[in-house]
């Protein structure tokens, strides 16, 4: 049994199509509490967070959109991350992926207090590693990524002493690179598991190697779970979608082999947008998969004793 810590972070400035920030309403709306509860586990929802007074930063890079409501949010997703690891395992509802900027800084900076090595699977289309200076949208939500393996280039950011050690990142179901990333990614240690991969390999080798590593470490598990690493077709409510996502089954494969590995420690939903949908269907596949990470299984075969 786990105590899930649920967080609304309404956030839509780290993209441009409103509608992101009815995300936290739309999961409540699709019973995610109640799904967990239903699995065993306690729930405390601990409502909507708000970014905070917002300063007056600037970036150089002219593109850039929302750079102090995206700074306040961070600020109060670290804070609110750090402490929520301590009472349970926090479950961020966004959102945009800019919400990751806090939610995962803040869950670092207590891994590190905690004295555990940090991982983080990046489920998305998307490597979300520009940095504030190589954004050509000037959408932040493409960058968290960046700013977590501590890379340059985030100057107005708040800095942590704690950022995810390259080799501790595992990016999975990628499908849309820019150019300015794909460099970034070809000098770290990133794990890329992109769909060409997953094609050759399959969804489950690739995943229990990174689980494996994550186990043998010691270590904790941040999830952050874009909702265009599903196929368009299955969950469509996104501003980004990419054609040649996961599909049903192999979206909820990934989540109960994360539960089965008893690995995750914090997790992000991110990206709903409910005005994109119709009728809740990408909310309540959200939260479906919700309940394969924690714990609902399709049967439930017996262990088999010695
Ligand atoms: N790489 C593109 C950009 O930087 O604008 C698209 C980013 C989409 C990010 C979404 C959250 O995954
Ligand atoms: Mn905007
Ligand atoms: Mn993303
Ligand atoms: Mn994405």
């Amino acid at each position: 049994m786990t105590h899930c810590i649920l967080i609304g972070a309404p956030v839509d400035s780290g993209q441009a199509r409103p509608g992101c920030l009815m995300g936290p309403a739309a999961y409540r709306v699709a019973r995610l509490a109640e799904t967990l509860a239903a699995l065993g586990h306690s729930v405390e929802d601990r409502g909507d967070l708000a970014p905070g007074a917002l300063g007056s930063e600037a970036s150089a890079n002219p593109a850039v959109h929302h750079l102090p409501e995206t700074l306040g949010w961070t600020r109060a997703l670290s804070a609110a991350a750090r402490d929520a690891c301590r009472a349970g395992m926090p479950i961020f509802l966004g959102g945009d992926h800019s919400l990751s900027l806090g939610s995962v800084a803040g869950v670092a900076a207590h891994a590190a207090e905690a004295g555990r090595p940090l991982f983080v699977l990046w489920l998305d289309a998307h490597s979300d590693i520009h940095s504030v200076e190589t954004t050509e949208s000037g959408n932040l939500h493409g960058t968290p990524l960046g700013y977590l393996a501590g890379r340059a280039g985030f100057d107005a950011f708040p800095p942590f002493p704690a950022p995810v050690p390259e080799a501790n990142i595992c990016l999975f179901g990628i499908r849309s690179v820019d150019p300015a990333e794909h460099a970034a990614l070809a000098e770290t240690e990133i794990t890329v598991n992109d769909m060409r991969v997953l094609d050759e390999y399959g969804f489950a080798v690739p995943m229990r190697a990174f689980l494996d590593r994550v186990a043998a470490a010691g270590g904790m598990l941040h999830v952050s779970l874009d909702v265009d690493f599903l196929d368009p077709s299955v969950a469509p409510a996104v501003g980004t979608t990419v054609p040649g996502g996961a599909t049903f089954r192999e979206a909820h494969l990934v989540c109960e082999l994360i539960h089965e590995s008893g690995l995750m420690t914090s997790l992000d939903l991110v990206e709903l947008n409910p005005f994109l949908d119709e009728r809740g269907r990408t909310a309540r596949m959200m939260v479906d998969l919700v309940g394969s990470l924690m714990g609902r299984k399709v049967f439930d075969r017996p262990t088999r004793s010695g």
